[in-house]
């Protein structure tokens, strides 16, 4: 028998996580969804987006930062993103290797970033998003290789110091060994390691004490796409177009999007487990993490048993939220109506509120007396929702495993 999936988000904490996302965007695709996982949790209520880095020679993939974010309305400020301009997968090859789905996006979604020269530079956009933090604010998620990182850290070591709390790295051979270079000097996907080679080390060595680090491998089992091609589909926007592009119509695994979950949700969210332990990092990458009660590092990863539950991350790219969502709790693949867990409240009863943002929908619940709930579908590919208010909801009695999902009031 199949098992529904009612899948709750964590519930907000008093602390709104002030956020920086550290991308490689570009070669894999499990960066776009991040960056959509990000902006959903902010229209949740959970963080603040401060800003996105990127950190290879790939001149458009700020511009592919920027699309996503526009898409969610976040677009409108370039001084909260940074590009690093050094050597690293520079090349010509390397910048054709990370055009996976970048200028594609970039042309179907507007950007007003052409590319990296538009930006600062990476190190100078770390030292004014963290000097405008309050101290001990800033988590990060460093989700690519971290080329940027080490600069930032050179340059500001104290800004680190006084306003970054915690960093998780997605860390393992690809970011941290450069592309899979493992140790030499060239790697297999995006060519010489000139600009990268030992920054790993160098960051973990150099990052200030107070900075609370943690290392997160955690995603191969859970994997990100199907929801969009499920069924009727779901979702809409360039998050959903890089995965259809990049997995061709497929899923891929969320390395990325869990990092980033963990950076705002907290290292017990997607039923993960944090370990105490001490992780040398050597100038190849390589790391070697001997657990221990008293160490200075944090190593994460989901239980394997709940892989399958940690499809949230699936669902929150293919829900599209694109405004305030804070005062509702979203459950995936939930279809409540008459007889089924809930009074419909639209006229007819089977009808829809129309097309709107999810923003708009929620709105128009909070404007009905009796409205507690909406079912949403996506209508179309413009990123809307066709809207049905509800009344009287049970989640327990819904039907699960349909396009449809379902938000409720938060009491
Ligand atoms: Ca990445």
């Amino acid at each position: 028998m199949r098992t529904a999936l009612l899948l709750v988000l964590a519930t907000a904490t008093d602390a709104v996580v002030e956020l920086i996302i550290d991308t490689d965007l570009g070669f894999d695709v499990d960066d776009a969804g991040a960056i959509a996982v990000a902006n959903h949790l902010q229209d949740l209520g959970l963080c603040e987006l401060r800003g996105v880095v990127h950190n290879t020679g790939f001149v458009e993939g700020i511009g592919a930062v920027d699309s996503i974010m526009n898409y969610y309305g976040r677009g409108n400020d370039t001084r909260a993103y940074g590009a690093y301009r050094g050597a690293w997968a520079s090349s010509d090859d390397a910048q054709a290797a990370q055009d996976r789905y970048a200028s594609a996006m970039s042309e179907r979604w507007p950007s007003r970033v052409a590319g990296a020269g538009d930006v600062d530079c990476a190190a100078d956009a770390y030292g004014r998003l963290l000097a405008a933090s309050a101290n001990g604010s800033v988590v990060i998620a460093s989700i690519g290789e971290p080329t940027a990182l080490r600069d930032a850290l050179d340059a500001h070591a104290d800004l680190f110091a006084a306003k970054v709390a915690r960093i998780v790295y997605m860390d393992l051979g690809y970011n941290f060994g450069c592309g899979d270079a493992a140790g030499s000097d060239w790697s297999p996907w995006l060519g010489s390691t000139d600009g990268c080679a030992g920054a790993a080390a160098y960051v973990v060595d150099h990052m200030p004490a107070s900075v609370q680090q943690v290392f997160s491998p955690a995603g191969e089992d859970v994997l990100t796409g199907s929801r969009f091609h499920d069924g009727d589909g779901c979702g809409a926007g360039p998050a959903k177009f890089a995965y259809e592009t990049w997995t061709n119509y497929g899923s891929r695994p969320s390395w990325d999007l869990v990092a980033t979950y963990y950076a705002v949700a907290g290292l017990e969210s997607l039923h993960s487990t944090a370990t105490r332990g001490s992780n040398a990092v050597d100038a190849a990458g390589d790391e070697h993490f001997v657990a221990d009660a008293a160490g200075p590092h944090l190593r994460v990863d989901i239980d394997p048993a709940h892989n399958g539950d940690v499809r949230l991350l699936d669902e929150l790219c293919a829900a599209p939220c694109r405004g305030d969502c804070a005062g509702y709790e979203y459950r995936a693949m939930a279809n409540c109506y008459d007889g089924h867990g809930a009074r419909n409240l639209e006229s007819p009863p089977d009808a829809s509120a129309g097309a709107m943002t999810l923003a708009a929908c929620l709105a128009l619940c909070d404007a009905t007396p009796a409205c507690g709930a909406v079912g949403v579908r996506a209508s179309g590919d413009g990123g809307l929702v066709d809207c049905y208010r509800k009344a009287d909801v049970d989640l327990g009695a819904c039907d699960a495993y349909s396009p449809f999902a379902t938000w409720t009031k938060r009491a």
